[in-house]
């Protein structure tokens, strides 16, 4: 039996992507296998002024087809970027788990941490000790799910700040469950928090 191809990207100790044209890291998978990121004590700052019409992110990883995409991000920093901060797509069958701890999002263009599942599968993003602070055109964080499948976000002991959107922007066509401790979410443009009917808000 042949065994599903499986993309491993892993950085750390200091490493990263700065003052980049175009994305700081962009991956795309679209066959049938899964991404599996382990991403720790690295920056991807100040990346994507290079093309005015489609600006670009510090942290871009897109799953396509079968396959889950599973990310960590320990200690990470995305910001000023021309883009978004952190951006990661899965499509297809298959599942996203993103979990941050420590990641400091700070004064990008678009969505500071932005994560998509979109088909068969669940979601599940966990953000601990962080800082999502100042974007200047966009939300805070934006989560979106797609039917099938159930969502799950967990963020605690984060600031979520003077964003120029909401904080916590949630888009799923599906139920879910919201568990929020110990923030700080103060100053965004937008109503805070945004869940969509059904849903439950711990
Ligand atoms: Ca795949
Ligand atoms: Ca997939
Ligand atoms: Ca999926
Ligand atoms: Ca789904």
């Amino acid at each position: 039996m042949l065994r599903a191809p499986l993309i491993f990207l892993r950085i750390g100790w200091a490493g990263g992507a700065l003052f980049n044209g175009g994305d700081g890291i962009e991956l795309d998978e679209t066959g049938d296998g899964s991404v599996k990121a382990n991403v720790q004590d690295s920056s991807f700052d100040q990346n994507g002024p290079q093309d005015p019409a489609d600006l670009e992110d510090g942290f871009d990883i897109d799953e396509a087809g079968d396959g889950d995409l599973d990310c960590t991000l320990k200690n990470v920093s995305a910001s000023g970027n021309f883009d978004g901060g952190i951006d990661l797509d899965e499509a297809g069958d298959g599942k996203l788990i993103a979990k941050a701890v420590g990641l400091s999002v700070t004064g990008n263009e678009a969505d500071g941490f932005k994560t998509t599942e979109e088909g068969a599968g669940d979601s599940k993003v966990t953000l601990v000790g962080s800082r999502i602070v100042g974007t200047t055109d966009n939300d805070g964080t934006e989560f979106e799910q797609e039917a099938p499948g159930t969502m799950t976000v967990k963020i605690t002991k984060t600031l979520i700040a003077s964003n120029d959107g909401q904080a916590v922007n949630i888009d799923s066509d599906t139920t879910g469950t919201l568990t929020l401790k110990k923030n700080t979410i103060v100053d965004n443009e937008e109503p805070q928090i945004d869940t969509p009917a059904g849903w439950v808000i711990k």
